[in-house]
């Protein structure tokens, strides 16, 4: 069979058009967007018709990918793990509905946060959903588990989740890959009410996915990605999950560790291997890249033994990425010296590329905002959120997709005024159009400044679901045509921004700024194809 070079994001889409995929549904996001761009540029995906477009945010990707599902088709959803706030209603109900064709949920976590703006642990919701979660510890895993988390999901006929981390996500290795499957066929599921969770059939549904938890249990005990390694010096024995076995690997070049490991791959946790290496060993050192997960299941609350150690009692930093040396410390080895970053590879704090549109519009809003004091400016998720930065200093709020409408709503109801909120294109569609009728339905004096660059700029340009629709769309939820104002963000127009800003922002309304201009990356990968084509 064929060897193919990919990243971890990759093996898994690759893994999961093998395994008899018949669509992915995703909404961009750093470090999971190459699993469906991958899907989207695969040739094999594309001749067997699997959807791949991209959808408006998570938890419309989830339900999209739940309804493939309850049409008898294998179908993944993915996501960055903030994603699965967003999806959390449809992700955890999904348990409880379970599934007609295998569900697989793929989530990046980032930790260290790379580019997030948390490092939450997608382990905790797999637990609280009471499902299967894989692991993998390395690219080959990645494709194995996504090609067989389909049967995985159709045996317990719930969905299964799939965690992989930033370092596994975008690094590359070679992949065995196997054959190819075929498609499941249009079923329906067998009971119609299956996916119907009023209160009498929620129960019911509920009650099966806590019976089937010792099946689930099982087949953790059983898993191939559950392996227990003997080791001759039972002074401490470590428990690796997922790619922290690859960074304690790499702490004995020849892959020979003294120690018992038990390397981990599934949960939930294979209790009677966890039980032997804790029984076996004096110590126990659990390394996990996230938060403490499996940790704070072996240190129950009366535990006072100290016995297990990781992330809760210090011997690891209880935040941050593992790396190999963090892992090495933890077990006394002395810290490698690498090779010193030469002084060239200078630290570039990032910063709005140079003619991009999102610089124009803060400089008019900068200017305007002179008039109305400081600190009422709420942002959001995008190229833009780089305004907090000198020298734009120009936003005072970043938290999750959609919050700068409704944040600003609220501030507005405390008596802010003008309360302004500064929103991407993409991000007002995920999750900004709600926020927005929520202004509507108050009349709430708010100015919304939609920053239409056409595009998801920020995980590398995806489509944008807003592009050629947006003044529709605001007008549509309610707000006043005259109040939706279209302004060209370009030095020269830099007086009529100002002009229309002051306009809007003394507007006792919800008014909608849209400065409108392509982003510059965009613009020249365009150009770079249309000439490549000629
Ligand atoms: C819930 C969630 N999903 C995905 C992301 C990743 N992400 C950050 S910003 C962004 C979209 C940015 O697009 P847009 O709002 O149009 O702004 P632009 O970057 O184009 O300026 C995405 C997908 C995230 N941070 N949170
Ligand atoms: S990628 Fe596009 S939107 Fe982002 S900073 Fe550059 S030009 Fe602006």
């Amino acid at each position: 069979m064929q060897k193919l070079l990919l990243l971890g994001a990759e093996a898994i889409a690759q893994g999961a058009i093998d395994g008899g995929m018949s669509g992915v549904y995703a909404y961009p996001g750093t470090p999971s967007t190459e699993i469906t761009e991958y899907i989207q540029n695969n040739k094999t995906a594309s001749e067997r018709k699997l959807h791949s477009q991209w959808s408006t945010n998570e938890k419309t990707a989830m339900e999209a990918a739940l309804g493939m599902s309850y049409a008898g088709k294998r179908a993944m959803v993915c996501m960055k793990h903030v994603g699965l706030n967003v999806a959390a209603d449809a992700f955890i109900n999904s348990a409880i509905t379970g599934v007609n064709g295998g569900l697989i949920v793929t989530v990046a976590d980032d930790p260290s946060m790379h580019s997030s703006q948390n490092e939450q642990d997608s382990r905790f919701f797999g637990k609280f959903a009471m499902i299967p979660i894989l692991e993998p510890s390395n690219q080959q895993e990645a494709y194995d588990m996504a090609y067989e988390g389909f049967e995985l999901s159709e045996k317990f006929k719930i969905p299964i989740l799939i965690r992989i981390t930033t370092r596994l996500s975008h690094s590359r290795a070679g992949i065995q890959i196997k054959e190819i499957k075929e498609q499941n066929p249009l079923t329906y599921p067998k009971d119609p009410l299956q996916f119907v969770l009023l209160p009498s059939n929620a129960r019911k549904r509920y009650k099966g996915l806590l019976a089937i938890q010792d099946s689930i249990e099982d087949d953790s005990e059983k898993s191939k990605y559950n392996i227990y390694y003997a080791g001759k010096d039972l002074s401490i024995g470590i428990i690796a999950c997922g790619i922290a076995y690859n960074y304690l690997m790499e702490n004995f070049p020849d892959r020979i560790c003294l120690y018992p490991v038990l390397k981990l791959g599934q949960y939930p946790l294979p209790y009677s291997k966890v039980e032997k290496i804790i029984n076996e060993c004096k110590k126990v050192l659990v390394l996990e890249d996230g938060y403490p997960f499996v940790e704070e299941q072996l240190k129950s609350f009366m535990d006072k033994s100290g016995k297990i150690k990781g992330r809760l009692d210090g011997s690891i930093s209880r935040d941050g990425e593992l790396n190999p040396d963090i892992v090495g410390k933890a077990l006394d080895k002395p810290a490698k010296k690498g090779i010193p970053i030469p002084k060239i590879v200078a630290n570039r704090p990032p910063e709005l590329c140079s003619g991009c549109s999102h610089r124009d519009i803060y400089l008019a809003l900068n200017e305007t905002m002179k008039e109305f004091g400081k600190q009422k400016v709420f942002s959001d998720i995008g190229c833009y959120t780089l305004g907090a930065l000198p020298p734009w200093n120009a936003i005072n709020s970043c938290v999750d997709m959609g919050a700068s409408i409704t944040m600003a709503k609220g501030a507005a109801d405390a008596g802010v005024r003008p309360a302004v909120a500064v929103i991407g294109d993409s991000t007002f569609t995920h999750s900004g159009m709600t926020a927005l009728l929520d202004c509507v339905y108050e009349n709430t004096p708010v100015t919304v400044i939609i920053s239409d660059n056409s595009t998801t700029a920020m995980t590398g340009g995806q489509a944008s679901h807003a592009t050629g629709r947006l003044e529709e769309i605001c007008v549509g939820l309610g707000v006043k045509p005259e109040h939706v104002r279209v302004l060209t963000p370009l030095p020269k127009y830099h007086d009529e921004m100002v002009k229309v800003l002051r306009e809007e922002l003394t507007y006792e309304g919800v008014s909608v700024v849209i400065p409108r201009r392509e982003c510059i990356q965009t613009v020249t990968r365009s150009k770079k194809e249309s000439k490549a084509k000629v």
